[in-house]
């Protein structure tokens, strides 16, 4: 069979079935090609994507700018490995620290490796420059966190179906309720070898959980006092999605157009995924300052496709879109507007207690257990209506659609949403 022959929805399920390890429950739709804030099925029919692949099509479904420097690049030189130069790296490496105001970055893959990375710069940093007695450090996280699927990262999950029968797992990990200042200060202040706090800004796998107004900032501060570093997992809140640049921006009143201003909460160690490639290619990457990143010495840690010329070309081109595009702003003006609408709605509902969220991650919550099945078939009526979007935790709904998105056409899937909305109340 050649590879674009068409295959029907039923035939593509049926394959990933058949011979794909069983390590998802999709939603059945069977989708072969996106554009903007659109994808389409096998069939014909046409969608809103809701999802954004979490959080990752921030500049829409192929971007013609990303897709051109990703060709382009494909053409010229796709990898050499670090153990060479390339002509690409350094390039980007200078415009993501300019962007991100950091001095030093290092490129990795998928967001959980940029994750394992962080942690390892923490724990390098904790010995060489903090002075913590050797394999003593402790890093403190948070419940109901999500930072990806590695054995050292569900380590310090407490989702049982992610963790269960993979261990034996990772020491040096300490849980604290997110969004509590005294738990945390309870920690730093009674536990000697604290080297860093790891915070998703919103948790987004909790349910797009937002913490109160001043917890990160105060959590920042914190961390300064007890010589602790600040590790922020914006895998899934940064590069515009939640209305700034980076979710950990807070409130901070920064200029329009980019995010020179001082931040509200500026992390030690800043961790990105998703987006920075606007979805066309695995590319991540953790920042920090000199002070802390220059404790990675040669051989320390890699990867051999990390900072590879084609995702040094697509970030770049993924960053600049953002900036072009105004992004930061249009997810802040459409989700203020998604909310409105939407509690507009709640007020007469009675199958949607609330909606919450930042810029365009928002989520409802159903009114009904976290083990029925109502979010789920809510998300095949509207995915029936026309837009696509998926189930968390059972009873939440996650809304996250490109940030390209219009506001004509965000009221539309307001529309969609609140009619489906409608069929299941009582
Ligand atoms: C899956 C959720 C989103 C992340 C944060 C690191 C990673 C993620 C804050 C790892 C990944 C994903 C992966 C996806 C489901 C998903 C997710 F539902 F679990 F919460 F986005 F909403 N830090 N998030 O959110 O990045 O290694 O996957 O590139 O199926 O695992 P990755």
């Amino acid at each position: 069979m050649a590879v674009l022959d068409h295959i029907s929805s039923q035939e593509a399920m049926a394959l990933e079935n058949k011979y794909g390890a069983q390590n998802y429950h999709p939603l059945p739709v069977v989708l072969t090609k996106g554009e903007g804030v659109f994808v389409w099925d096998v069939e014909g029919k046409k969608y809103y994507d809701f999802l954004s692949a979490y959080s990752s099509l921030n500049q829409g479904h192929c971007h013609p700018k990303i897709v051109n420097a990703m060709a382009e690049q494909a053409q010229r030189l796709t990898l050499t490995s670090r153990a060479f130069y390339n002509d690409m790296l350094g390039r980007y490496e200078k415009y993501a620290t300019q962007y991100f105001k950091f001095d030093k970055m290092l490129p990795m893959n998928s967001g959980a490796e940029a994750v394992e990375t962080a942690i390892k710069l923490c724990r390098k940093w904790a010995y060489e420059v903090k002075g913590i007695d050797i394999n003593k450090a402790q890093i403190v996280v948070c419940k109901n966190n999500f930072h990806g699927r590695t054995t050292t990262i569900i380590s310090f999950s407490n989702d049982p179906v992610a963790r269960k029968n993979f261990g034996p797992y990772t020491d040096g990990f300490i849980k604290v309720e997110y969004d509590n200042l005294k738990q945390l200060e309870d920690v730093l202040s009674s536990e000697e070898n604290v080297a860093g706090f790891l915070v998703e800004p919103i948790q987004g796998e909790a349910g797009v959980y937002v913490p109160s107004e001043n917890y990160l900032k105060a959590a920042k501060a914190l961390c300064e006092k007890y010589n602790v570093l600040f590790i922020a997992d914006e895998v899934q809140t940064g590069i515009a999605r939640t209305g700034r640049l980076l979710a950990s921006c807070g409130n901070c009143s920064c200029p329009k157009k980019d995010c020179s201003g001082t931040p509200d909460v500026k992390p030690d160690v800043l961790v990105l995924g998703k987006a920075l490639s606007g979805g066309l290619y695995p590319v991540s990457a953790v920042m920090a300052n000199n002070d802390i990143m220059n404790v990675i010495q040669p051989g320390n840690h890699g990867s051999t496709f990390g900072g590879n010329p084609i995702a040094a070309a697509v970030a770049i081109a993924a960053l600049e879109v953002v900036k072009d595009e105004e992004l930061a702003e249009n997810a802040e003006y459409l989700g203020k507007l998604f909310r409105a609408e939407l509690n507009k709605y709640i007020k007469t509902s009675n199958i949607v207690k609330l909606v919450r969220g930042k810029g365009l991650l928002n989520a409802i919550v159903i009114n009904d257990d976290e083990d029925s099945d109502t979010a789920w078939n809510i998300c095949l009526k509207l995915r029936d209506n026309g837009l696509l979007a998926k189930p968390t935790h059972g009873n939440i709904i996650r809304f996250a659609p490109p940030l390209v998105m219009t506001e004509e056409q965000l009221l539309d899937c307001v529309s969609i949403i609140t009619k489906t909305l409608k069929e299941f109340e009582s």
